[in-house]
């Protein structure tokens, strides 16, 4: 029960409190800074325990950005690189398998792959490298490409996404990633990103993936030139979709870093703001399971507290991330197991293993508590 409450808030947590959707009006209330974060942050967590109860998940994964060479010139990206430049990279097979095996020796479960549109690269050699990590690696799960990425292969290889997605899935992908979906709306991304893959472009391959069978995630880059209501714009459209096909699992949503991008010049968002947004997504996004807080991008301190604004989840250990780093994250680049579920522990919530689908894992050698019905579903490794 929630004992103190400002008057504009009022009609919004009956309403949260029925279980009741909430609109685009109301969602831009909640942004209101006269209505205090915590009252929002309350609100959000009696949906959260509604959902996930006191479990707080992780993974133990890995990322990989085989090149971080890109024919795209985002503005608020700081790894992308010219074909031409010093800091141009590609990763031949061999780097590929090798990170591919230091996955599975530390323990992971998930490689998280995207990166770049290499200019020379053809649709062959994304394909093969799900390929050749899967052969390897049977039961590391290939989260890979983001709805841009394949946006892109569909243009180049001129056949539609279906074909595209059935190519990758018996090349032995797993799922998708929620990246490139920035902001939606045309006012912001024809700022940000006008070249490439456009809302219904993207929202489209997502649509397909999940009708395919294939589960993903979403997200919305903010802290950068959108408003108020462009996030909640974002937010219905990601909603829409998922009362069509069910087929997201999480929503992460990203805080602008804005080091060594073209948009140098803007403030990061501040803690505030980030545990608001995070409160606000979990209130509006009713329908899509979990809230992932990446600590990466939050630091491990508003990660921490996120936990108690609507998240869920902190995303996993992590290994190799260059997205964030390459844009100013301070961030240590790897947690350790105990490292990740002291944190979670220290919130009074109980930190469950996850793999990428949200399976609880059960690893071979140790005990487990006793399970209750609706709880996640096991997974022995
Ligand atoms: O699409 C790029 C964003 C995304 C910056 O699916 C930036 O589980 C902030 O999508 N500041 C990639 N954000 C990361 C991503 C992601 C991360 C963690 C988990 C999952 C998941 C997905 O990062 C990009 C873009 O929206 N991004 N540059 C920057 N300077």
């Amino acid at each position: 029960m929630i004992s103190t409450i400002h008057p504009k808030l009022k009609g919004i947590r009956e309403k949260v409190e029925a279980g009741e959707r909430l609109n685009a009006e109301e969602g831009l209330l909640l942004y209101d800074p006269e209505i205090p974060l915590n009252e929002v942050g309350q609100l959000a967590n009696l949906v959260r325990e509604r959902i996930n109860g006191n479990y707080a998940y992780y993974n133990i994964n890995t990322h990989l950005n085989p090149t971080n060479i890109c024919v795209y010139r985002c503005n608020f990206c700081a790894f992308r690189s010219d074909l031409r430049s010093s800091k141009g990279y590609v990763m031949s097979d061999d780097d590929i398998l090798r990170r591919g095996q230091e996955a599975v020796d530390n323990g992971c479960t998930e490689m998280h792959i995207v990166g770049g549109l290499h200019h020379q690269k053809k649709f062959d050699w994304y394909c093969n490298m799900v390929q050749i990590l899967h052969d390897a690696y049977p039961n590391l799960h290939l989260k890979a490409w983001t709805g841009v990425e394949l946006n892109w292969f569909e243009f180049m290889e001129k056949r539609p996404i279906e074909d595209i997605l059935k190519d990758l899935l018996d090349a032995g992908l797993g799922s998708l990633p929620g990246g490139g979906a920035e902001i939606f709306h045309p006012e912001v991304r024809d700022e940000l990103c006008e070249h490439k893959a456009d809302a219904n472009n993207w929202l489209q391959i997502h649509r397909s993936a999940h009708q395919l069978g294939i589960r993903s995630n979403c997200t919305m880059l903010y802290g950068h030139i959108e408003k108020p209501y462009h996030r909640i714009d974002h937010l219905l459209r990601l909603r829409e979709l998922q009362d069509e096909t069910q087929g997201f699992q999480t929503f992460i949503p990203l805080a602008f870093h804005p080091e060594n991008t073209g948009l140098s010049h803007m403030p990061k968002p501040t803690a505030f703001d980030d545990l608001r947004t995070m409160a606000i997504s979990r209130l509006m996004l009713d329908n899509i399971p979990h809230i992932k807080a990446y600590w990466i991008m939050l630091g491990i301190g508003t990660a921490q507290n996120a936990l108690a604004y609507g998240s869920d989840d902190l995303d996993g250990t992590v290994r190799h991330e260059l997205i964030y780093h390459d844009a100013g994250a301070t961030t240590p680049e790897v947690l350790s197991v105990d490292d990740i579920r002291r944190i979670i522990s220290e919130t009074g919530r109980e930190p469950i293993e996850r793999d990428t689908l949200y399976r609880r894992v059960q690893r071979a050698g140790t005990t487990s508590k006793e399970w209750e019905v609706g709880d996640p579903v096991e997974v022995a490794i």
